[in-house]
């Protein structure tokens, strides 16, 4: 039986023009090894980012969600481990909020395990020559919040929930800011997508 796999990217935010989470998801095949991709960019906007998310799982009813968002300095591909209940904004986001020392959520725990397969994405990805590696803290931001949001609304369902975090493209990296290609990018979301659910070890590379 095919999967379903509902898929983030988030819009251009902190004066940039572009993001490339959003560059990439919308790059993505529309079928990836066992899942069906339903695509979707949201606002780098506290709050609204998860809502709309959830919205459209509400409606589609995925089997995992996996959220891609830009993480400027970062020189790998970056699967986060942790999502803490602190929102701790260092710019504002695209509607002004700027948080700081709140929760994501009142009375939620500290902080959830992302519940995808983020260790099998993670090798299948360096297996395909990309830099990856797991990261243990996902900020206190927009993509902090959005991943801490869905992993407590779906918490003990059978609704998978991941985070991603990209380097920047070279055309966004100044002097100094890592970055991989868009083309790195896609390969590495495809790659890890489809080891996520597998029998048998394989991978697109
Ligand atoms: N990165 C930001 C929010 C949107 C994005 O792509 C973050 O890391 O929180």
């Amino acid at each position: 039986m095919r999967r379903k796999l509902l898929i983030t990217g988030f819009e251009a935010f902190g004066g940039e023009s572009i993001n490339p989470s959003w560059e990439a998801v919308k790059a993505l095949a529309d079928r990836i090894g066992e899942y069906d991709l339903v695509k979707m960019q949201i606002p780098t906007v506290f709050g609204e980012a998860a809502q709309r998310v959830m919205e459209e799982a509400d409606r589609i009813q995925p089997d995992v969600i996996l959220c891609i968002g830009q993480a400027r300095g970062r020189s790998m591909v970056t699967p986060e481990v942790v999502a803490i209940n602190l929102r701790e904004a260092s710019i504002p986001d695209n509607a002004g909020n700027m948080p700081q020392n709140e929760p994501v959520c009142a009375g939620g725990p500290n902080a959830y395990f992302a519940t995808a397969e983020i260790r099998r994405m993670t090798e299948a990805v360096k297996r395909c020559g990309i830099p990856c590696g797991l990261s243990y803290s996902a900020g206190a931001y927009v993509c902090n919040d959005l991943f801490y949001t869905l992993l407590h609304r779906y918490d003990g369902t059978d609704i998978k929930i991941g985070f991603i975090h990209v380097p920047c493209l070279p055309e966004q990296a100044g002097d100094g800011i890592p970055s991989l290609p868009l083309a790195d990018l896609v390969r590495a979301l495809e790659a890890g997508i489809e080891a996520s659910f597998h029998k048998a070890e394989k991978t697109v590379c």
